[in-house]
C-alpha cells in the first residue's frame, strides 16, 4: 500500500511514535484502494499534526491555512465537481478556528468528506485545551482542570445540516474503513469523526499514560454503539464515546448540483463539468 500511494520524498512522517493519525492514514489508504478512486481524489487539510496527513500521499493536495480547509475544498469542488474531495482536519482546526466554516459547509450540504481526527487537544502547538477537551481535563492551558464544556462534533454537524455523520476510534479500524467508504460514496456533506490517540500531549497530561496500547484500550472500554446509547439513560453516557453511523439522509439536495442547475451557463463553460 505504501509503495503504491506514499510520497516518499515527504518522509519521515511528523507523527510521534504511537500517534493515532498513522492509523487513520493507513485506513484511508485501504479505503481508497478498495474503492479504486485514487486518480479522482483531491485532498485538502488545515494546520495541526492531523493537517499533515494528506501531504504524505502521491495525490493532489492543498495544505492550507489554519481552519480554512473547508472553504478551499468548497472552491475546489465547485470548480471541478468530478473530484472526490476529502478534507483532513483536527478538532482544533475544525471546531475552534474553523468552526464557522464547518457549520456552513454542513449547512450547504456540499459534497465533501470531512475526516476530523479528535485527540481532544491542540497537539501540534504543545497541548492546549481544545473545543473537545473533556470537562475537568488537565492540559497545558487548564492545569487545574478544564472548566469549559466540550462540543459533541457529530451532534453539531447533524444540527448544522450534514447528511452523513459517523464516529469511530482508531481502535475500530474495520468499522472506520467502512464508514470512510460510505461517507465518500454519499453525495453530500459527510462528516467522519475519529478519536485518534495523542500519546505525547493528551495521553501524558489528560489520561496519565503515553502508552498507545493503553490509550487504545481506553477507547475500546469507553466506546458504546449508537444503538445501545439510544436505549441508555443519559447518566450512563457520561465519559462514553458513542460510535457508529449516527445520521444518514440521502434526500437533501447537494450544493454544487443546485448551483449548476441554477446557473447552467457556468456548467457549459466549466471544462471539468460532467
Ligand atoms: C491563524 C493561526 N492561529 C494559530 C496557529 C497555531 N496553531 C497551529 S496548529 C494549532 C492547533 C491544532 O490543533 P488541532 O486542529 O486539534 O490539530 P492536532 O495538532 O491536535 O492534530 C494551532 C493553534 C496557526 N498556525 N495559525
Ligand atoms: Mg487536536
Amino acid at each position: 500500500m505504501a509503495e503504491k500511494y506514499i510520497r516518499k520524498k515527504a518522509l519521515p512522517l511528523i507523527f510521534c511514535p504511537g500517534c493515532g493519525d498513522g492509523t487513520v492514514l493507513n485506513i484511508f489508504l485501504r479505503a481508497i484502494d478498495e474503492m479504486g478512486i485514487f486518480k479522482d481524489l483531491a485532498l485538502v487539510s488545515g494546520i495541526g499534526c492531523s493537517g499533515w496527513l494528506p501531504t504524505y500521499l502521491q495525490a493532489d493536495v492543498l495544505h492550507v491555512l489554519h481552519g480554512r480547509a473547508i472553504p478551499f475544498a468548497t472552491g475546489l469542488k465547485l470548480t471541478d465537481p468530478r473530484r472526490k474531495v476529502v478534507v483532513f482536519t483536527g478538532d482544533g482546526d475544525c471546531l475552534g478556528i474553523g468552526g464557522n466554516h464547518f457549520i456552513h459547509g454542513a449547512r450547504r450540504n456540499i459534497d465533501l468528506t470531512v475526516i476530523m481526527m479528535n485527540n481532544g487537544i491542540y497537539g501540534m502547538t504543545g497541548g492546549q485545551a481544545a473545543p473537545t477537551t473533556p470537562l475537568h481535563s488537565r492540559t497545558q492551558t487548564s492545569p487545574y482542570g478544564n472548566i469549559e464544556f466540550p462540543f459533541d462534533a457529530c451532534e453539531l454537524a447533524r444540527a448544522a445540516g450534514a447528511t452523513y455523520v459517523a464516529r469511530w476510534t482508531t481502535a475500530h479500524p474495520r468499522q472506520f474503513l467502512q464508514a470512510i467508504k460510505e461517507g465518500m460514496e454519499h453525495a453530500g456533506f459527510s462528516f467522519l469523526e475519529v478519536f485518534s490517540q495523542c500519546p505525547t500531549q493528551a495521553g501524558r497530561y489528560m489520561e496519565g499514560t503515553s502508552d498507545p496500547g493503553e490509550l487504545l484500550a481506553l477507547y475500546k472500554k469507553r466506546a458504546i454503539s449508537v444503538e445501545q446509547a439510544r436505549k441508555a439513560p443519559d447518566q450512563d453516557l457520561s465519559g462514553r464515546i458513542i460510535v457508529g453511523r449516527i445520521y444518514h439522509s440521502p434526500e437533501k439536495k447537494e450544493f454544487s448540483k443546485s448551483l449548476y442547475e441554477s446557473f447552467p451557463a457556468q456548467a457549459t463553460n466549466n471544462r471539468h463539468h460532467p
